[in-house]
């Protein structure tokens, strides 16, 4: 075996392990109740995420990849998120917090052993390069966000985090927009190795020259639209969500609330805290943040307008993995991992610009754009219809970029991330263009 592949299995084997560990030190503080109750009808109870986390290991890395299974046929059915909608997940036979840790442990041990013996340098396109282990490892981290998701609706005392990780201050300065010059530019990747099948093919999309604000819309920006009767108004609104803040009796986004007049406060992870005026809005749906677009006199991005403001190099005519270029993100050019728990004020890592001057384009809040969710065309789906071909074309909406809540390995800027247009338990904001 050559010793470029020992190293990548060594490689695999610790971000396998590393996974794990803030899987295991997200869910540390909580107690049994927590962990078991549904804390809102859109999502799992926390104990189901755990335990699927380790059943789609076993699934992909010793079921399909070596033919091996551990859990009987049952088991699997409890943990098939395409079998039991979110909203009937607590009713059903999951392991315990004590059952699932030996569970996941034994497909671990498993896992690793097979590891050792796999061929990384085959024509198998699962295996070949560890494509499928990477693709397993992403899964863990969408999860630990979802977790993270469930966390920020859990009632009562709130989430006291294991460790927690400091943030730069922002520059409030510059929330004017840029250009980004017309042309073509390749949307999409022909990765093989980290990228999702979605992200896939590469293909050329030209484009008219467009603005793009600097950074996201903020808390500021987006409370003057509040205050200035923006969900009072018909005229701004896409009617299905206008008909449905009306009945849902949304006048702000979710976990925002009033002290006094004009004395605005959020809920973080069960935390009060006054509204942070230069941090990006939060919590709001593709619905508000298409209204406050129409406000403001702009509209929202394309994804494909999303993804070259924030990949195209024009001067060398290339494409950048992240805005500031191939180099993994550090805590010097974004907000991602989690543990800030919250988004950083805008214009807060200068070094993570892209090529036109945006700011924050990877990190702190998902980005909602104008774009359906669809396949690209010659769309070929890969190893599983259920992870994305599914939903295409059914009236998702597509958000980029990621946010503080987004692991490094599960974020790049052709990353797709997408959910319905009346969704809020993301951590979505959004940014404005308009054309040139
Ligand atoms: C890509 C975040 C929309 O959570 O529904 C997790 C990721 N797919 N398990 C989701 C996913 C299967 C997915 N999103
Ligand atoms: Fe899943």
């Amino acid at each position: 075996m050559d010793t470029t592949r020992i190293d990548l299995k060594k490689r695999i084997h610790r971000e396998l392990e590393e996974a794990r560990d803030r899987t295991r030190l997200l869910l540390e503080p909580l107690s049994e109740e927590q962990l078991t109750a549904q804390h809102d009808p859109i999502m799992s109870p926390l104990i189901w995420d755990y335990g699927h986390i380790g059943n789609y290991e076993e699934l992909w890395l010793l079921n399909r990849a070596f033919g091996r299974s551990l859990a009987d046929r049952e088991l699997y059915d409890v943990y098939d998120a395409s079998i039991t909608p979110r909203s009937e997940r607590p009713s059903l036979n999951m392991l315990g917090r004590e059952d699932a840790d030996r569970y996941l442990d034994a497909v671990r041990r498993a896992v690793v052993e097979e590891l050792w013996r796999a061929d990384l340098s085959g024509e198998d396109p699962l295996l070949k390069d560890g494509f499928v282990y990477r693709m397993v490892l992403q899964h863990e981290a969408q999860h630990n966000e979802t977790m993270l998701q469930t966390l920020q609706l859990m009632k009562g005392e709130g989430y006291r985090p294991e460790r927690m990780a400091p943030l730069p201050s922002g520059d409030p300065e510059g929330e004017e927009m840029v250009l980004v010059p017309g042309g073509a530019f390749v949307m999409g990747t022909d990765d093989r190795v980290w990228a999702l099948d979605n992200e896939r093919p590469a293909h050329e999309v030209d484009l008219p020259p467009f603005y793009i604000d600097r950074v996201p819309v903020t808390n500021r920006a987006y409370l003057r639209f509040v205050e200035d009767g923006g969900y009072e108004r018909e005229e701004l609104w896409a009617p299905e969500g206008w008909e449905w803040i009306r009945e849902q009796k949304i006048s702000a986004p979710k976990h925002w609330y009033q002290k006094e007049p004009h004395d605005w406060w959020t809920v973080c992870f069960g935390f009060d805290q006054p509204l942070r005026p230069d941090a990006p809005v939060l919590h709001v749906s593709w619905y508000e943040a298409d209204a406050y677009a129409r406000w403001a006199g702009k509209r929202l991005p394309t994804e494909a307008e999303w993804e070259k403001a924030a990949s195209w190099d024009p001067q060398t005519g290339t494409k950048r993995l992240f805005p500031w270029g191939d180099e993994p993100p550090t805590p010097e050019r974004a907000n991602l991992d989690q543990l800030a728990f919250r988004p950083a004020e805008v214009g807060a890592y200068p070094a993570g610009a892209s090529p036109c001057g945006a700011l924050g384009m990877i990190g702190d809040v998902w980005e909602w754009t104008a774009s359906e969710f669809s396949g690209y065309p010659g769309f070929e789906s890969f190893p599983y219809r259920e992870y994305s071909e599914v939903f295409f074309d059914d009236g998702y909406r597509v958000l980029r970029g990621g946010s503080f809540a987004t692991r490094p390995c599960a974020i790049r800027n052709t990353f797709r991330n997408w959910d319905f247009p009346i969704r809020r338990q993301l951590f979505a904001g959004f940014r404005c263009a308009r054309d040139a």
